[in-house]
């Protein structure tokens, strides 16, 4: 399909070029010079307020990432021994393509391994009367067939200070970023909201925008992502700097932060004698006297008669006599040979032949079994439903954006593709400072890319001036994949069988992901919340049962046992 599109737009890209070529012509011999002097020139950036931030990083200058980032060399609970420990490679790399000159980037460079890595902020962010403002950037440089890269906001906590045993169950306040499993596209958004009642700490998910992510996490560039969060509680999530979804913690979280102040009460029971049948068969009601319920459907048709013609004497069918014995047919194993059957050919030009039956006719005497009419139950006392009693769990937290102060910052990933490229990340209390940090980078970038995808056109269009029989060559090159591809464009049958495969690439990649959002460390004995995501999972964990039971489980392949990895758990303190 990629390359259908590519065809069809370099196509396109030619035709329109043509028009504009002319006055290119003049301007020739500065090309070369120009696209020198034009270069995008990079600098590592510099926050514009750095009072007002908490976290920035721009991967450029390797030593001092050395100094600030900690890698996790623990083991993550739960899996296979062989898969258990963080043990993904980290660099600090160029990008594969387009890169800007001194521009490097943090690359997850591993696949199917799990990988953490940390650092603390440059001041613990606590959530009081300024926004948050968390921004970075992700260069899927490999696409990505199934695998998170989003980052950790870790909660500040004396009991997990140690960088180097950052894993899944420490404690976060807020989890964003991107994450792709097959066809399945997210954007995470999680916090982490205590239950003041009971101290519970319970994951609360994001809303799905209706935007959709799938060109954003195919297409290979950089993108960027922002999350604002305001002490009002609410939050807008940026992509490319643009709006992609927003709304507010107490009203776009599932599940909600805030419990019903009204319950159904759990002790109310339906009265024995409560009737909540709307209609009834007509108890008055009686069989009329004439009605036979034994009569037939149908019945011979006695006005009937043979057509003219029938041959009553002859077979419908007769052994073909031109049907021969096969040469190797042997009678001891194969029983006696016997010429197979033909519809006679005396019959082909008669109604029919043999035993002549009179054809079965509905029967207009027929009526089935009787049943009393229905009629409205004057007993009817509607649908029961439990009486509702105030909420015992019910409480009102009117600022869950007063999550717990934030210390360090962390990736913890399972990819099952490599070189996922983070740069540029910021966490500040002032949007423009994020803004000013993203033209300074993120903005180069793009512009860079564009520049590099435009010259290769360039390129071509100077040499088609200087060679216009280039055009007869193009039209016959390209002509030909482009009757080709629109052929293939509108031939149906072919999408169903593509979209299957998907299907199946992404069972087997979810099969392996073991890096969903998970329980903080605490938990030891865990409760499990009934949820909406019920019937996902018991699809989720079936899956994984079968693939135990096969015993043919792939090295390498994390089977799900005990992660129970989507359901979502809750702390009991
Ligand atoms: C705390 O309250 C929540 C909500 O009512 C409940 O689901 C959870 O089980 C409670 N936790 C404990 C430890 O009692
Ligand atoms: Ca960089």
């Amino acid at each position: 399909m990629n390359l259908r599109i590519h065809w069809i737009v370099l196509f396109g890209v030619l035709l329109l070029g043509n028009t504009s070529f002319g006055q290119e012509e003049q301007d020739d011999e500065e090309a070369t010079v120009e696209t020198v002097a034009d270069d995008i020139l990079y600098d590592s950036p510099k926050p514009a307020d750095q009072s007002k931030v908490y976290f920035h990083d721009h991967f450029d200058d390797t030593a001092n990432f050395n100094k600030k980032w900690v890698k996790s060399s623990a083991k993550k609970e739960g899996i296979e021994e062989d898969i258990a420990k963080y043990d993904g490679e980290w660099a600090i790399e160029e990008p594969v393509k387009d890169g800007l000159l001194g521009d490097k980037g943090l690359v997850l460079k591993s696949k199917a391994k799990h990988a953490a890595i940390s650092s603390n902020l440059h001041k613990p962010f606590v959530f009081n009367t300024k926004p948050l403002i968390v921004q970075y950037e992700v260069v899927l440089q490999e696409g990505q067939e199934c695998g998170g890269a989003y980052l950790k906001l870790l909660s500040q906590s004396a009991e997990h200070k140690d960088l180097s045993q950052f894993t899944d169950k420490t404690p976060y306040s807020i989890m964003f970023g991107p994450d792709k499993c097959g066809n399945d596209y997210k954007l995470h958004f999680i916090f982490k909201h205590k239950n003041p009642l009971n101290g519970t700490i319970e994951e609360k998910h994001c809303q799905k925008p209706k935007e959709r992510l799938e060109e954003i996490y195919d297409d290979k560039l950089p993108h960027l992502y922002t999350l604002i969060l305001n002490p009002d509680n609410t939050f807008e999530i940026r992509i490319d700097n643009k709006i992609f979804n927003s709304g507010s913690l107490l009203e776009d979280f599932a599940p909600p932060v805030n419990p019903p102040a009204e319950i159904e009460d759990p002790a109310d029971k339906k009265p024995e004698d409560w009737d909540e049948r709307e209609k009834i068969p007509d108890p008055e009601a009686v069989k009329p006297e004439d009605w036979d319920e034994d009569a037939p459907a149908q019945i011979v048709d006695e006005s009937a008669t043979m057509p003219d013609g029938w041959l009553e004497n002859e077979l419908t069918h007769v052994p073909d006599p031109e049907a021969k014995k096969p040469e190797d047919w042997d009678s001891d194993m194969d029983g006696e040979w016997e010429p197979p059957l033909i519809e006679n050919p005396v019959c082909a030009g008669a109604p029919g032949c043999g035993t002549w039956e009179p054809p079965l006719i509905n029967n207009p005497a027929f009526k089935g079994k009787w049943r009393a009419p229905y009629i409205d139950n004057p007993n009817y006392k509607g649908k029961w439903r439990p009486r509702t009693i105030p909420n015992p769990d019910y409480f009102e937290d009117k600022h869950p954006f007063k999550l717990p102060t934030v210390g360090a910052i962390g990736f913890e990933l399972w990819s099952m593709s490599k070189d996922i490229l983070f740069d540029n990340i910021i966490i500040t209390d002032e949007y423009y400072v994020a803004e000013q940090w993203a033209a300074d980078t993120f903005s180069k970038k793009r512009q860079k890319i564009a520049k590099d995808s435009e010259s290769v056109f360039q390129k071509l269009a100077n040499f088609t001036n200087d060679y216009p029989a280039m055009w007869g060559v193009y039209i016959l090159v390209l002509g030909i994949p482009v009757v080709f591809v629109l052929y293939l464009c509108f031939k149906p049958s072919s999408s169903s069988s593509s979209q299957e495969e998907r299907e199946e690439q992404k069972q087997a990649a979810e099969k392996k992901k073991t890096d969903e959002a998970t329980e903080d460390k605490a938990e030891a004995e865990e409760v499990e919340a009934e949820e909406e995501e019920e019937d996902e999972d018991a699809e989720k964990n079936s899956e994984a049962d079968s693939e135990e039971d096969n015993e043919a489980v792939e090295e390498n392949v994390p089977a799900e046992k005990g992660e129970g990895a989507r359901k979502r758990k809750v702390r009991k303190d």
